[in-house]
């Protein structure tokens, strides 16, 4: 099967779908990045923070060396973790998951979170209280130093993650380099309307994150709704003989987003990349938005205190 491919501010190509790989174990992701590359996918979203970018590059470089698939015909994504803000240390860090991908440029390089953490020693670095130790590394400084890694080729695109509105436009104000892409979730729960407008006009693409609801979230509660279970996405999805996945995969594609959904089952891999072949009629895409809460899955409130946090209660965007 094969993805149609987008355009970038930057004039380069991309994938307009890809296949996530938070939470898949590093004993698992080797094998699921190798059916998904048999499959069709082009794109793997990765980050340091996932703790399976060995196992990645492992499967990518197998299946490089035995001509299934060549570099240049991949996109991998990789993201620069909080702990890494400091200029300094922007380059090292992609450096190390390059080493780790075992690829000599990443297609794509994310700075994570717009906030910074205490630098340099556990990823998570926690008080002794449990708290969050944060860092008052200003974005804008980061970001320069995503734009020399950008300049020195080893990135072939940059871009931002979990970024809100306000934080786009101080960062537009003075970057040299526009960023791509700013990676958010967005789900029918959670439609982003206003962030992907905005990224719209400014030309960014908007990349899903748990397009499918990410069910295996390690806070999910029994008693949390389940996206896939949603009876209006059923009947949609019967209508077309489709699953709910597949509807809620090709809402994204057809709003000019880039879902990257997680599997790390073969034939869910399979399953999800099969949204090429139909259409969803206007109004179902709207039915689809209409059931929008503002049901943030990954909101990180851990960070919540810092500065740089991007969410508030009211999700302004
Ligand atoms: P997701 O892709 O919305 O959902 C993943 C869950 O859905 C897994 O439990 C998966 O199980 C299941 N699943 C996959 N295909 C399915 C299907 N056809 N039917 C039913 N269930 C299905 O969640 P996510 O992992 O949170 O998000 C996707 C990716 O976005 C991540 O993996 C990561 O790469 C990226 N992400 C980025 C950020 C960020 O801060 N930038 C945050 C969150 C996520 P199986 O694996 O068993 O199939
Ligand atoms: C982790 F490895 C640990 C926690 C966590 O919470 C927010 C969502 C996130 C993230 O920052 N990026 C993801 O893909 N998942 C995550 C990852």
């Amino acid at each position: 099967m094969s993805v149609p491919m987008i355009k970038f501010n930057n004039g380069e190509v991309f994938p307009s779908f890809g296949l996530g790989t938070w939470k898949a174990k590093p004993t698992e992701v080797g094998q699921a990045v190798k059916d998904a590359i048999d499959i069709g996918y082009r794109l793997i979203d990765t980050a340091v923070v996932y703790n399976n970018e060995k196992e990645i590059g492992e499967a990518i470089a197998s299946k490089i060396s035995q001509g299934n698939i060549q570099r240049e015909n991949l996109f991998i994504t990789s993201k620069l973790w909080s702990t890494f803000h400091r200029p300094d240390l922007v380059e090292p860090s992609l450096k190390s998951s390059l080493s780790n991908l075992r690829l000599d440029y990443i297609d794509l390089y994310l700075v994570h979170w717009p906030f910074a953490l205490q630098e340099d020693g556990d990823l998570f670095p926690l008080s002794e209280d449990g708290k969050f130790l944060f860092s008052d590394v200003d974005f804008l400084d980061t970001w320069k130093a995503m734009e020399q890694i950008y300049k020195k080729g080893l990135a072939k695109s940059i871009g931002v993650s979990n970024f809100n509105r306000r934080q786009l436009d101080r960062l537009l104000k003075s970057a040299k380099v526009l960023p791509v892409t700013n990676q958010v979730e967005c789900h029918p729960y959670l439609t982003q309307i206003k962030m992907s407008s905005f990224l719209e006009s400014k030309g960014m693409m908007l990349m899903a994150y748990s397009p499918l609801g990410s069910a295996d979230r390690p806070w999910a509660k029994p008693t949390d709704r389940v996206l896939l279970a949603d009876s209006k996405l059923k009947k949609i999805a019967d209508k077309y003989e489709k699953t709910p996945a597949q509807i809620v995969l090709r809402y994204q594609i057809q709003r000019g987003h880039i879902p990257i959904p997680k599997s790390i089952n073969k034939e869910r891999l399979l399953e999800n990349i099969d949204i090429f072949n139909f259409e969803l009629k206007k109004d179902e895409v709207k039915t689809i938005s209409s059931l929008n809460c503002n049901a943030r899955l990954c909101a990180y409130e851990e960070a919540q205190d810092h500065p740089d946090y991007p969410f508030t209660k009211r999700d302004e965007y």
